[in-house]
């Protein structure tokens, strides 16, 4: 992708350095030549030796042998452009990624980009926000650089019907994606736009778009993950409230393979949504991953508050709940909350 230019730092990875560590990979425990490298390249054999002493700087380690060549021994724990592509092409993801160490918010830069030209879709992905931003104003929480921060930005240029179930979809996706990274936890998505684990927020949805006429022009999904970090270490505000999957876990997740799992679950379900091709009821689909089913909940709509039992989402992916008198209320927008 070409560069724009920005007032925060595009960090990206030369075509070289993605086919020599794509090789590298895919060899595993194997050694690659010294010689298939130069021949890939074309380049001589010191030129490559001098690129991989670039991607040591960058925490990367290799073990050379003579007459073997050479073996990937060490990756950086950090995001970095070309694991991420490598991790991508491996799931068939073709959203092109602009990664930024640090940026306010990779909504606010995926608008940014748009508004220079650069056409959709694209990914912002960071490693920091310092105004990472939430619904209706609200803060997310974003120093750690063991968490995740990403946004994709598509131009659909369709009516906003089609596109009226997006977020919910991508939290599906998403949901079911990371599950199998963390097999033995139970990962949940609270309606609308949280995902849970074991009574706890990991992660934020936060959709937006903007319209031209009766079309959508662009929407701009942005998910924050909290990965690796230690909750421990969370603002106070948040301490008891939030987790993260390293938490639930027990053990640390590779940030460049969640990233690009995530990029494709979000182009899965925009895909499936333009399409029209939700092969599942959406109810259906929400069902299993429910954190509130059953639950008793309380709904703040507006200057309304209701409690009721959640009962699943309808068609037009509005949250029911069973209210004392038996009635169902269908909660269309707002925030709820689980009674204790
Ligand atoms: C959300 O809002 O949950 C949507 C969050 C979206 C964040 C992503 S990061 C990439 C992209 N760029 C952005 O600037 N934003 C998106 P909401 O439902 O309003 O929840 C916000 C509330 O979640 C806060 O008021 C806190 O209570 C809580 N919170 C904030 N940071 C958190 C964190 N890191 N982990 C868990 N909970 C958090």
């Amino acid at each position: 992708m070409n560069t724009i230019d920005t007032e925060y730092r595009l960090e990206s990875s030369s075509e070289d350095e993605y086919v020599i560590l794509k090789e590298l990979l895919d060899a595993g425990e194997s050694f690659v030549s010294g010689s298939l490298l130069s021949e890939l390249l074309g380049v001589s054999r010191p030129a490559i030796w001098g690129k991989l002493e670039k991607l040591k700087s960058k925490g990367f380690d290799f073990e050379a042998v003579r007459n073997r060549g050479y073996r990937l021994i060490e990756v950086p724990d950090v995001l970095h452009p070309a694991l991420l592509r490598y991790h991508q092409a491996k799931l068939g993801s073709t959203i092109g990624a602009l990664y930024f160490p640090v940026i306010d918010s990779t909504n606010n830069e995926a608008e940014r980009q748009y508004s220079h030209r650069r056409k959709g879709p694209f990914a912002v992905v960071s490693s920091c926000q310092t105004q990472g931003r939430g619904r209706l104003g609200r803060n997310w929480h974003s120093a750690s650089a063991e968490n995740l921060y990403l946004s994709v930005l598509f131009e659909p240029n369709i009516p906003p019907q089609q596109l009226q179930h997006f977020t919910l979809w991508a939290g599906i996706h998403i949901c079911r994606k990371l599950q199998s990274f963390v097999p033995g936890a139970d990962l949940r998505i609270k309606w609308p736009n949280d995902l849970f684990c074991e009574g706890r927020k990991f992660a934020g949805m936060l959709t937006e778009a903007r319209m031209d006429a009766d079309r959508i022009n662009t929407i701009i999904f942005g998910i924050g993950i909290n990965l690796n970090s230690n909750p421990m270490q969370y603002p106070e505000e948040i301490r008891r409230t939030a987790t993260s999957l390293h938490a639930v876990h027990g053990k640390a997740l590779d940030l460049n393979a969640v990233a690009a799992a995530v990029l494709y679950s979000v182009e899965k379900a925009y895909n499936n949504c333009i399409k029209g091709e939700t092969k599942e009821a959406l109810s259906q689909a929400w069902g299993p991953l429910s954190a509130l089913d059953g639950k008793t909940v309380t709904a703040i709509m507006g200057d309304r508050e209701i409690t009721g039992t959640a009962s699943g989402i309808d068609e037009s992916g509005a949250l029911l709940l069973q209210l004392p008198d038996g009635s169902t209320q269908a909660v269309r927008a707002g925030d709820v909350t689980l009674k204790k």
